[in-house]
């Protein structure tokens, strides 16, 4: 029996495949994480646009729901101004809202998030309920004293409560150490942890940062 394709089925073909490669399936997402002022943020933007990754950062967010006055923002102003993390639920259901609004984008770049161990567990199932995952976990490595002196010189431009106060910046390493850092381990399980020296010029970092991104996109 001969047999014959129609140009239906070709076009049928063809759109699947479009499909498959335009939608959230084929989409690669990263964390990129260390702790406060290891330059998570500043590195995210230029990652993001040269990536065309959808950058979601909760610390951003956040901030955006206290300029705005929100209920949400004025509950959350006294915990981030000590430095301490937010509840899970605030954050999980930020990002699960963002998720479904993002089209057209190489993948994700987490920010910020996870920043313990439930977030993380939330964020897989997340990802993996949308046939994804987190393909890979950046860590940006940097010393304690560098950590401080970046913050310190940030607060004179950014006047961000939780920058100015010397023992907040310390209590925000306590907690990342205490419940931010178990996530390295939860990660190296799942083969997918990947230390970048984080100290240098930003220009540095950023080409260390895109060597482990182009290896996955
Ligand atoms: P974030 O907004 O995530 O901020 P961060 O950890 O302080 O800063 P980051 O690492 O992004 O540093 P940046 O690039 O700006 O969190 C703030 C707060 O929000 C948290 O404490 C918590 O309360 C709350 N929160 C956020 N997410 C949460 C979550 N998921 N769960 C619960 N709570 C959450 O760099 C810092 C400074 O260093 C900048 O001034 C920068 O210019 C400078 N810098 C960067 N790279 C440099 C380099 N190579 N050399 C010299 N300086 C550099």
């Amino acid at each position: 029996m001969a047999l014959t394709i129609a140009a239906s089925d070709v076009i049928c073909v063809q759109y699947i495949h479009w499909y498959v490669k335009s939608n959230i399936f084929s989409m690669v997402n990263f964390l990129i994480f260390g702790p406060p002022g290891s330059g998570k943020g500043t590195q995210s933007v230029k990652l993001a646009e040269k990536f065309n990754l959808s950058h979601l950062s909760t610390g951003d967010m956040l901030r955006a729901e206290i300029a705005a006055g929100t209920e949400l923002g004025k509950r959350m102003s006294s915990i981030m101004s000590k430095g301490e993390l937010v509840p899970d639920e605030v954050v999980i259901e930020m990002i699960a809202s963002r998720i479904d609004s993002t089209r057209d984008r190489t993948g994700f770049l987490f920010d910020g998030f996870p920043r313990t161990v439930a977030q993380t567990v939330a964020l897989e199932k997340m990802l993996n309920d949308r046939k994804m995952k987190i393909d890979s976990m950046l860590v940006l490595d940097v010393d304690h004293d560098e950590l401080v002196k970046r913050l310190v010189a940030r607060a004179e431009l950014s006047g961000r409560p939780d920058d100015k106060d010397p023992s907040v910046i310390e209590n925000r390493i306590d907690v990342y150490k205490e419940k931010t850092e178990p996530i390295i381990n939860y990660c190296r399980e799942r083969g997918i942890y990947q230390p970048v020296n984080g100290v240098g010029s930003i220009d540095d970092i950023f080409r260390r940062l895109s060597k482990y991104i182009k290896k996955l996109i």
